[in-house]
C-alpha cells in the first residue's frame, strides 16, 4: 500500500541517535563516565541500579551494555553514509558532556573529545545533512553526581553554560539547531538520567526533583541567551517526552485526572516556551511541601530567553483515571499507562496510537504557537536477520507510515512542523532496559543482548521504504 501525503517543501526528514546509547568507546580519548556507563542490563539489575546510582557505582556488574554499544564512535563514517543514502536532510545526535569535560567542572575542554564531534559534524555537512544537536541527552557526567550531588546543586548551571559556550563557539556556522535537554520532564521519572541525581536517601524527593528542574530550566534559558548572542541564527529548542493523557471515561473525575497528569508535562514547556511558571504550580508545590529557591534574577532570565521551537518525543498516548486501583496498566516510555482497549501494543507493551500524535501536535501547537519538531518516534521490535542477510520489518514500515500520515494531518490542521527524526535510525541500546534486541532502526547492527556480534550493519526493508518517503517528500508513504 502506498499513501500520498503533503509535507512542507523544506521538511527536515531524518533520524536520531544519542551518544549514551550508541557511541560505546566509554573511556576512549579521555572521556569521563556517563550515567549509563555505571548501569548493567535489565537482566542484571538495571532497575535497582537506576533507583540507587551511588550504590550502583560501587558495584561491579558482569555486563555493561553501553561500554561498547554499537560503537558509533568508530563507525560514524559508515553510519552517516548510510543515513545519506536514505536521503536524510537532518541527523539528530547528542554530544557527550563527559567527552568534552570528563569531570564536568574543568575550565578547559578535552580537545580529543571535541575533535570526534568535529568529524561527525563535517561528515554530516559533506552530505548536506543538517546536524540537530542535543546538548545533554541523559548525559550529565557521573563526576558531577559524585562531587556536587548532580543538578540539585546550582553550580551545575555554570558548568553546563561553560560546556555550551565551547560548543556554540566551535560549531557556529556549522550547526543551526540545538536542543538544551533531552526529555526535560524525565528528571521526575529517571532522576539519574535526567539530572545525575540519587534520590534514594532523600526525605522529600519532590523537593529535590523540582529544585533540580528549576536549575535546568534556568540553565536552558541562559544557554538560549548565550546561543543567540554568539550566533543570532541559532535555533534553540526544548525537548519534552510528549504524549497527551486521555481520560479513562467521561466521568468528570477522570477528565480532571487527565488534566492534572498533562500538567506535570506542560509544566516544563510552559516555563521554557512562555517564560514563566504556570499558575497551577503554586498549589502543586504547596500541597507537596516544595519550596523552590529562586534567585531574584531567575524569573527575568526565564521570561526573556524562551525557546525558538518545541521538540518532543512521541511513542504512544497515555491513559489515566481518578481511580487506578481496579484497572489494568501497561508499559510505556518510562512510566506505565492504563491499558487502552482501543489500541494495540508492541512486544514491550507500549500502546500504538498514531492518531494520538496528531492530538499531541494540536495540543502543543494550540498551547504554545511555536514550530514543533518531532525528534523521536519509532517502533521497538525484535528483528530477525535472515540467512540471506535481509530483515523484513514490515511492521516498522506500517508503524512509521501511520504516524507520518497523522503528522501530515496535523500539518493540514495548521500546525507548523519543522521535521521528523525517527528514533534509533541505526539500532542502539535501549535506555530503559539496556537491551539490544529492542531495535528501532532502519539499519540493523549485528550485536545481541550479551554483547556478542561483529557490529556489522545491514539495511532493513524499512531502509528502502524510508528512502522513497524522503525522495518523494512524503508523497510516497
Ligand atoms: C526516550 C529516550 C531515548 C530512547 C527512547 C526509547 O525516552 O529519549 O533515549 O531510548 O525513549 O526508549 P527505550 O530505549 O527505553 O525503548
Amino acid at each position: 500500500m502506498t499513501v500520498s501525503k503533503k509535507f512542507p517543501q523544506h521538511f527536515l526528514w531524518g533520524g536520531a541517535l544519542a551518544a549514551n546509547q550508541s557511541e560505546g568507546a566509554f573511556q576512549k580519548d579521555g572521556k569521563g563516565l556517563s550515567p549509563v556507563d555505571i548501569l548493567p542490563d535489565g537482566k542484571h539489575g538495571r532497575k535497582d541500579a537506576l533507583a540507587a546510582p551511588l550504590k550502583a557505582l560501587k558495584t561491579t556488574y558482569d555486563y555493561y551494555p553501553s561500554h561498547e554499544s554499537v560503537d558509533f564512535y568508530h563507525h560514524f563514517k559508515e553510519d552517516i553514509a548510510l543515513l545519506a543514502e536514505m536521503g536524510f536532510k537532518t541527523f539528530r545526535f547528542s554530544i557527550c558532556w563527559a567527552r568534552i569535560f570528563p569531570n564536568g567542572d574543568e575550565s578547559e575542554p578535552n580537545e580529543a573529545g571535541l575533535s570526534f564531534y568535529d568529524q561527525v559534524i563535517e561528515e554530516c555537512l559533506s552530505y548536506n545533512i543538517e546536524p540537530l544537536v542535543t546538548i545533554n541527552h541523559f548525559d550529565t557526567p557521573v563526576a558531577l553526581m559524585v562531587n556536587y550531588g548532580g543538578w540539585k546543586n546550582r553550580q551545575l548551571i555554570d558548568f553546563y553554560l561553560n560546556y555550551c559556550q565551547v560548543l556554540f563557539k566551535r560549531y557556529t556556522g556549522k550547526v543551526k539547531y540545538w536542543l538544551t535537554f533531552n526529555e526535560i520532564n524525565m528528571i521526575l521519572h529517571i532522576p539519574l538520567f535526567g539530572g545525575a541525581l540519587d534520590i534514594s536517601e532523600e526525605s522529600n524527593p519532590d523537593q529535590v526533583l523540582y529544585q533540580s528542574a528549576h536549575h535546568q530550566l534556568v540553565a536552558s534559558a541562559l544557554a538560549t541567551k548565550l546561543a543567540h548572542e554568539i550566533d543570532p541564527t541559532f535555533q534553540i529548542g526544548c525537548m519534552l517526552a510528549g504524549a497527551t493523557y486521555y481520560p479513562y471515561s467521561c466521568n468528570p473525575k477522570d477528565i480532571w485526572a487527565a488534566i492534572e497528569a498533562n500538567r506535570t508535562n506542560y509544566f516544563f514547556i510552559d516555563v521554557q516556551s512562555k517564560g514563566y511558571y504556570p499558575k497551577f504550580a503554586e498549589r502543586f508545590f504547596k500541597e507537596r511541601n516544595i519550596q523552590l529557591e529562586i534567585m531574584p534574577e531567575d524569573l527575568e532570565t526565564l521570561a526573556t530567553n524562551t525557546v525558538d521551537f518545541i521538540s518532543f518525543s512521541y511513542y504512544s498516548s497515555r491513559l489515566t483515571s481518578d481511580d487506578l486501583s481496579d484497572k489494568e496498566s501497561t508499559e510505556g516510555n518510562v512510566f506505565a499507562s492504563l491499558k487502552n482497549p482501543y489500541l494495540e501494543r508492541t512486544e514491550w507493551g507500549w500502546q500504538i496510537d498514531p492518531l494520538g500524535l496528531r492530538i499531541t501536535m494540536n495540543d502543543l501547537y494550540d498551547r504554545y504557537e511555536k514550530p514543533l519538531f518531532i525528534v523521536e518516534n519509532g517502533l521497538g521490535a525484535k528483528d530477525i536477520l535472515e540467512a540471506d542477510n535481509t530483515i523484513d520489518d514490515t511492521y516498522r514500515i506500517d508503524y512509521t507510515r501511520n504516524h507520518l500520515i497523522e503528522i501530515s494531518e496535523a500539518i493540514a490542521d495548521g500546525v507548523d512542523c519543522l521535521g521528523y527524526t525517527s528514533w534509533g535510525c541505526i539500532d542502539l541500546i535501549s535506555a530503559s532496559t539496556g537491551e539490544m534486541s529492542k531495535r528501532y532502526g532502519f539499519v540493523y547492527v549485528d550485536r545481541d543482548d550479551n554483547g556478542n556480534g561483529d557490529l556489522k550493519r545491514y539495511k532493513k526493508k524499512s531502509f528502502t521504504w524510508y528512502q522513497q518517503v524522503i525522495a518523494s517528500n512524503g508523497e510516497k508513504l
